[in-house]
């Protein structure tokens, strides 16, 4: 038995485990749905093991472990790629299709891009997905870190500019990959915030930054714009593109958030992801919660779900980041260092 694909502990993710659950996501049709929901449950159950699983026994204490192990999916994973896994991946490339949208376009008999392109088996994209597919290459290819600073650079200083005519407090930041540092990002991802003084917020900022970004052609498609734009905490994604010839199409997230949570918000928005899992599990094992907004202590779980929250907690700290690490006692990591 090789229990080397499974993760160490819950910290981590394996691209295994997750391949395999796509597997039975994309296999298990409706008709079997039961084996579908005791698979994901198996693959819960080995995520949230605490240890490096190293015999026999122990994966057998772990509830369906070891009908992974025996239907030879696993051995499936390594030595085969089966054609629904390849275009059902290839199909969740296209910004807003997830993984039953791909199945379902499968069944209907698509195999490639260019099948949706002409709408075989009569199936129809969404307005969202139609930009997705249009500018699949772009999307798919991360860019170098000079291009999103180049872009942020001509962003950021219309944000203060229109800032200015309302005051001078803006705080506009570059979070996610580019502030960890890396060679590349997959996206630009801006945090805009403003401290709460002479009853001024950054409420309204992006319904006055967005049209100005459209009109300059840097913001070129929106893909998901917040639900009111008034709120302090909005969320917008779209696509971008430096102003000049040839330039490709790059996503753009902007958020806004409350001024005293900038610090929960920084530390979420830096990540990475996994980074961010181990910090939350950190918390939860001190029995606190931790989110974008803030890090809580006394919330109250639904013991059927422990997703679902029936408290929110009491806020123990937002503003900072160096905070919430000190509070959950882990050594400061600067940006860069938040990486698996
Ligand atoms: N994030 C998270 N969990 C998710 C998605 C995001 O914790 N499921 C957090 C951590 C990410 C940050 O949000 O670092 C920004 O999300 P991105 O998807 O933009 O990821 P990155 O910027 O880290 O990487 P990339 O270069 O691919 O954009
Ligand atoms: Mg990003
Ligand atoms: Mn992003």
């Amino acid at each position: 038995w090789d229990f080397s694909f499974i993760p160490y502990g819950p910290l981590l993710t394996s691209p295994k485990l997750q391949e395999l659950q796509e597997l039975h996501k994309a296999k298990l049709g409706e008709e079997d749905h039961w084996r579908a929901y005791s698979y994901n449950k198996s693959i819960r159950a080995i995520r949230g093991y605490p240890k490096r699983i190293q015999s026999y026994s122990e994966a057998r204490s772990i509830r369906g472990v070891m009908e992974i192990l025996q239907t030879g999916d696993l051995r499936r994973i390594n030595y085969e790629r089966t054609d629904d896994v390849e275009v059902t991946r290839l199909f969740q490339g296209i910004y807003g299709v997830g993984q039953s949208t791909a199945f379902k376009w499968y069944c209907a008999g698509c195999r490639t891009l260019e099948d949706l392109r002409n709408q075989k088996g009569d199936v129809r994209l969404n307005s969202v997905q139609l930009i997705g597919l249009q500018y699949y290459d772009d999307i798919n290819n991360r860019m170098p870190r000079s291009e999103a600073k180049a872009v942020f650079d001509l962003i950021k200083p219309l944000g203060k500019y229109l800032a200015l005519s309302i005051d001078s407090k803006l705080f506009v930041e570059i979070m996610g990959s580019y502030r960890r540092g890396k060679h590349d990002c997959g996206d630009i991802d801006i945090l805009i915030t403003r401290p709460i003084d002479d009853d001024k917020t950054h409420s309204g900022i992006l319904a006055r930054l967005l049209p100005i970004l459209h009109k300059e052609g840097i913001i070129t498609e929106d893909l998901a714009i917040p639900e009111d734009f008034r709120d302090l905490e909005c969320v917008y994604r779209g696509l971008c593109r430096l102003p000049q010839e040839g330039s490709r199409r790059r996503r753009i997230d902007f958020l806004t958030v409350p001024w005293e949570s900038r610090g929960a918000a920084l530390l979420y928005y830096t990540g990475d992801d996994i980074f961010n899992r181990a910090m939350r599990f950190k918390a939860n094992k001190m029995g606190y919660s931790l989110n974008q907004r803030g890090l809580f202590s006394g919330v109250v779980r639904d013991p059927q779900d422990f997703r679902i929250k029936s408290n929110e907690g009491t806020l123990v700290a937002s503003e900072t980041e160096e905070e919430i690490f000190r509070i959950l006692g882990v050594p400061w990591q600067e940006p860069h260092e938040r990486v698996r």
